[in-house]
């Protein structure tokens, strides 16, 4: 975990252990909703992009329109509420909240109704995203002493949960998290700590955790990864740009393998947390560019860049300032 990342909807930053919204994309829904669900769901746009804000005084999830419009608080908490992720019928979104004194897994309606608790555990349980057939989510705990990726069914069924341990703990207590599960089911990739103070990329089988591949093999940050709907690249932030460990976050693409690594920011403010849109054809980010940190978008190529929202506010003295991030984009 690296304080040079914004993490500001994180439940447990001040433990280092934080949570991050990774978006689970998905091409096609294996589990279609009824067609009035879907319908009621778009937008204009057709898509919609959840994400976290401060804006009412404390991180709470919201979501708007692809375009920057109706912009909805979804959960109303004094808790911290962050790290929203689609089901992929679009129909719920699954996040991570200490509403209840620690960090736990909540699922709720698109609207924000229904709110139901997924996980129970003392430990602090956060970052979910959903399996692309929708039965199982996975996410990051520390019940096991250190931070781990896990899975869990999404209802007991008649086998239960079937909670399932996929890294495994490391003597030095480092981390694993920032996890996303690839749209085609196999992988789940996230960022890792273990084998050095700044994390890599890894992806690692979604059935039992094998098959554990790194990606990226720098003294940088390597962080925050999310996947192309067709689960061939992954998009992901690092800020392998200048002096080790700078801080100056951009956005990079690269090849599932790890190769073709692309830079599509360049800012001088951090750009993290990337999502791409069902189509394919755009990235949703947040980037403190501005000064403070808003939510922007832009073409899988890097060019375009737009900035979405402009509700934020710079800290001064005990005021904590505004920002909005750790955006999401719908599977519709
Ligand atoms: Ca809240
Ligand atoms: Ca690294
Ligand atoms: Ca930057």
């Amino acid at each position: 975990m690296h304080l040079a990342t914004q993490r500001f909807a994180s439940p447990t930053t001040a433990r280092g252990v934080s949570l991050a919204l990774i978006a689970l994309v998905v091409l096609v829904s294996p589990a279609a909703p009824a067609v009035s669900e879907v319908s009621a769901l778009q937008s204009a746009t057709g898509s919609k992009i959840a994400f976290v804000s401060t804006r009412d005084g404390n991180p709470e999830i919201y979501v708007m329109d692809a375009d920057g419009s109706n912009q909805t608080r979804l959960t109303n908490n004094p808790g911290r509420d962050g790290a929203p992720t689609w089901s992929p019928d679009g129909t719920r979104i699954a996040f991570a909240s200490s509403r209840d004194g620690n960090s736990d897994i909540y699922i709720m309606d698109a609207d924000g109704s229904n709110v139901t608790r997924l996980t129970t555990d003392p430990a602090d349980d956060g970052g979910p995203s959903w399996s692309p057939d929708g039965s199982m989510i996975a996410f990051d705990s520390d019940r096991s002493g250190s931070s781990q990726v896990w899975r869990t069914n999404v209802e007991a069924g008649n086998w239960g949960y079937n909670l399932t341990q996929l890294t495994e703990d490391h003597p030095l207590g480092r981390v694993n998290n920032f996890l996303a599960w690839s749209p085609d089911g196999r992988w789940i990739a996230f960022e890792a700590d273990r084998d050095r103070d700044d994390p890599e990329i890894y992806v690692a089988s979604s059935v039992d955790g094998t098959y554990q591949q790194r990606l990226t093999f720098t003294r940088a940050l390597d962080e925050v990864p999310s996947w192309t709907p067709d689960s061939k690249q992954i998009v992901y932030s690092t800020d392998v740009d200048g002096e080790p460990q700078n801080g100056n976050y951009e956005i990079y693409i690269m090849n599932v393998d790890g190769s073709d690594k692309r830079r599509l920011t360049n800012s001088p403010g951090q750009d993290s947390n990337p999502t791409v849109s069902p189509d394919g054809k755009q990235i949703v980010f947040d980037s403190s560019r501005d000064g403070v940190t808003e939510i922007y978008v832009m073409s899988i190529d890097g060019t375009n860049q737009v900035r979405l929202t402009m509700s934020g506010t710079e800290r001064t003295g005990n005021d904590r300032g505004v920002s909005n991030g750790n955006p999401a984009w719908s599977p519709f």
